[in-house]
C-alpha cells in the first residue's frame, strides 16, 4: 500500500477529463487500496483518480465517523436527481478552504463496484454531496469553480502569496 500525492489547486492536470475504465483489474484494485490509504490519511470522505494524477474514472468514498465503510464507484454515472440543498464544501486539492456550494439534494448513481460488479445506489445528504463532487473531478471540475469570479480570482492570488512565503 501506499499514500498518494494529492495535486493541488491550481494544477493544471486537476482540468483532465477521465477515460472510463475498459476492465476491473489487479491494478486497479491497487489502486483503489492506495487511494482509500491516502483518502483515511489525509483525512477525507471522498477522493478521485484525477486527484492523485491518474486520469481514469474511479473514487472512493467513506463518510462513517468509524472509517470501515468503503465504497468505491468505477465509471460512476448520475442516472437520476432531486432536490436542492446547500453545503459546505471541502477538497484535499485545496485545503484550507471551505465554501458553500449547491448541488442536487439525492442522486441515483450507476457504476461498477471493485469486482466489477454493476450496482445502482440512491444517494442523499453528505453522501450525495460527496459522490456529485468527486465525479467533478472525473470531469475535470474543481469545487471552487462553483464560486464567483471575485472569490475565484482572490482565492487564486491568496494560494500564490502563500507558496512565495512558503518557498
Ligand atoms: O474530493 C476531495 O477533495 C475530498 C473532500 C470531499 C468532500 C468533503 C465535503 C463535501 C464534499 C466533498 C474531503 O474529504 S475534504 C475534507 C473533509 O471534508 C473531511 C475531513 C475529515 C473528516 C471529515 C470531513
Ligand atoms: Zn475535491
Amino acid at each position: 500500500m501506499a499514500i498518494l500525492k494529492i495535486l493541488q489547486y491550481p494544477d493544471e492536470r486537476l482540468h483532465t477529463i477521465a477515460k472510463p475504465l475498459p476492465a476491473v483489474t489487479a491494478a486497479t484494485r491497487n489502486l483503489i487500496r492506495d487511494m482509500a490509504e491516502t483518502m483515511y490519511a489525509a483525512p477525507g470522505v471522498g477522493l478521485a483518480a484525477t486527484q492523485v494524477d491518474v486520469h481514469e474514472q474511479l473514487i472512493v468514498i467513506d463518510i462513517s465517523e468509524t472509517r470501515d465503510q468503503l465504497m468505491v464507484f468505477i465509471n460512476p454515472e448520475i442516472i437520476a436527481s432531486s432536490g436542492e440543498i446547500e453545503r459546505e464544501e471541502g477538497c484535499l486539492s485545496v485545503p484550507g478552504v471551505y465554501e458553500k456550494v449547491c448541488r442536487a439534494e439525492r442522486v441515483t448513481v450507476n457504476a461498477l463496484d471493485a469486482h466489477g460488479k454493476p450496482f445502482t445506489l440512491e444517494m442523499d445528504g453528505l453522501q450525495a454531496t460527496c459522490v456529485q463532487h468527486e465525479i467533478d473531478h472525473l470531469k475535470g471540475k474543481v469545487f471552487v469553480e462553483y464560486l464567483s469570479l471575485l472569490k475565484q480570482s482572490r482565492l487564486r492570488a491568496k494560494i500564490k502569496k502563500h507558496r512565495r512565503e512558503t518557498l
